[in-house]
């Protein structure tokens, strides 16, 4: 599986670092929302789905945390723990968040609106979903 990451250059001076992300710019997708993850203990794990119809890009801006994918043939393990470094998650992608340090906060840009209908919260349902586009 690839595994698609972006880089944003921070602009530092002797004040600290700065990363500006620029949607239209910087990003393979228009913005429509953005939330955050945050005070997720180190034992949780949490996602447990895929979208049918979302692009994200995660960036840990605090801490770190690991990202598990499967795009129902081969799975991936990502660490994020730079905050100028941002995961490209496609649609029919199965996820799980993991490993979260103290602190961690979790930032994700969502080419969508949020929507429950979205989700496929079945691993079952999900393997059936990629089988029957690949036999289409
Ligand atoms: C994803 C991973 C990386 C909202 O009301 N609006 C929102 O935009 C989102 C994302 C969530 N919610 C509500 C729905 C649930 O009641 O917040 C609650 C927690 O959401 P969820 O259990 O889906 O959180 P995660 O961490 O399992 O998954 C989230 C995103 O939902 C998902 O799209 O890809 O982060």
């Amino acid at each position: 599986m690839e595994v698609i990451k972006y880089t944003f250059p921070p602009h530092g001076d002797d004040r600290g670092q700065l990363v500006a992300i620029e949607a239209g710019k910087d990003l393979p997708f228009e913005v429509k929302r953005v939330y955050y993850i945050y005070d997720t203990l180190a034992g949780v794990r949490r996602g447990f789905h895929a979208h049918r119809n979302l692009q994200q890009i995660l960036v840990c801006v605090s801490g770190s945390c690991r990202i598990h994918l499967d795009d129902g043939h081969e799975t991936a393990e990502v660490l994020l723990d730079k905050p100028t470094e941002g995961l490209y998650i496609a649609n029919d992608m199965w996820r799980e968040m993991y490993d979260f340090s103290e602190g961690a906060v979790l930032l994700v840009l969502a080419s969508e609106y949020y929507d429950e209908a979205d989700y496929i919260r079945n691993y079952d349902a999900f393997l059936q979903m990629i089988r029957e586009k690949e036999s289409q």
